[in-house]
């Protein structure tokens, strides 16, 4: 989805377009500061105060989305989401369907944004991006940092008193946010931008084997660290909700569907059926952006019309409302 990056303030168009290691690594990102409750960062927790930039498409973004929803922090934290097809200048805001412009800083491209924080930004120019109407500063562009700023940092202006880090699951969820990136997350992404057989075949194994674990661990329990709904089944949704439409064509991960799997199947539609995650999920939006952005992979854009997916259709994950399950710790396959 890369098309270009900012060198010392300027902006080049890269060749080498959907390079893997984009997704790969977290560390690529490069504004990591803090919004807390109390201020100690520099950056106050306010409503109004800070702005979120992100694309619909992009499940990395989505997982800040689905956090601010499931907070009620839409009053508090305003959006903006750009336009799902990448122009030449990096992600640009329009008046397309599903797109928010930029009415904070009025900016055309995303790589504004960056310019108006660093002028002499190196880096990719990436959403989500976390920005500050106060200081003009970005704070955050990672999404695992947003999500748990949103959901640790902003409690008191939350409208939902609902908790995706609880103190006991704490260890649990970050060793399970981990334990799926590389192979699932990320995986996706090492297959689809993979340049060689063999990378391909690694990246594709592991992903399978991966998913193949977690349908093991839901076969038990309704969430991935157990009973409650946490900060986990945010980053798992955001792929697993991608993967029949975008990945498993577009990207090759097609050993086998979500939809083959009873229980990762089931539960992604009982998270797609929380309103929460419901009112931040735009299938066509994201089609478009992956089939259309990504000429390298699919040079002539077209859009696929299937798969039909009914994300409303009945799931049986109630069964798992009451009873109590022991858990395995996690250990890669
Ligand atoms: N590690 C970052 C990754 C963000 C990311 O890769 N976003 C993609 C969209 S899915 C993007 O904006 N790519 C544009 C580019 O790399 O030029 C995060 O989790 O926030």
């Amino acid at each position: 989805m890369a098309s270009g990056m900012m060198i010392e303030g300027k902006w080049i168009t890269d060749g080498n377009k959907s390079d893997p290691s984009i997704q790969l690594n977290e560390k690529l990102t490069k504004f990591h500061d803090r919004v807390t409750d109390d201020g100690s960062s520099g950056f106050k927790a306010e409503a109004g105060r800070y702005h979120l930039y992100v694309s619909l498409s992009c499940p990395w973004a989505h997982r800040t989305l689905i956090m601010r929803e499931l907070k009620g922090l839409n009053d508090a934290i305003s959006v903006s989401i750009v336009d799902p097809i990448m122009s030449d200048k990096g992600w640009m805001f329009t008046e397309a369907l599903g797109a928010i412009p930029d009415w904070v800083n009025h900016t055309q491209y995303l790589q504004d944004i960056y310019l108006k924080a660093a002028p002499n930004y190196t880096g990719r120019v990436t959403v989500p991006v976390l920005w500050d109407k106060e200081t003009q500063k970005i704070i955050n562009n990672e999404s695992r940092q947003i999500m748990r700023i949103f959901d640790v940092e902003f409690g008191e202006l939350a409208t939902q008193k609902i908790d995706l880090y609880p103190c006991a699951l704490q260890q649990k969820i970050d060793q399970t946010i981990d334990a799926i990136y590389l192979p699932i997350n990320a995986g996706v992404y090492r297959c689809g931008f993979a340049r060689e057989q063999v990378a391909y075949e690694n990246a594709v194994t592991e992903l399978f084997e991966s998913l193949d674990y977690w349908e093991t661990v839901l076969s038990k329990q309704r969430y991935l660290c157990g009973f409650q709904l946490t900060e986990a089944d945010i980053c798992m949704f955001a792929t697993l909700y991608r993967f029949d439409s975008v990945y498993y064509s577009h990207f090759k991960c097609n050993l086998r569907r979500i939809i083959d799997y009873p229980n990762l199947w089931n539960y992604l539609l009982d998270l797609y059926q929380c309103p929460e995650f419901k009112a931040t999920c735009n299938l066509d939006y994201t089609k478009r952006s992956y089939y259309m952005s990504m000429t390298d992979i699919n040079p002539n854009r077209i859009v696929p019309k299937g798969p039909i997916i009914d994300f409303d259709q009945r799931h049986d994950r109630e069964r798992f409302a009451k009873a109590p399950v022991a858990f395995t710790p996690y250990s890669q396959p």
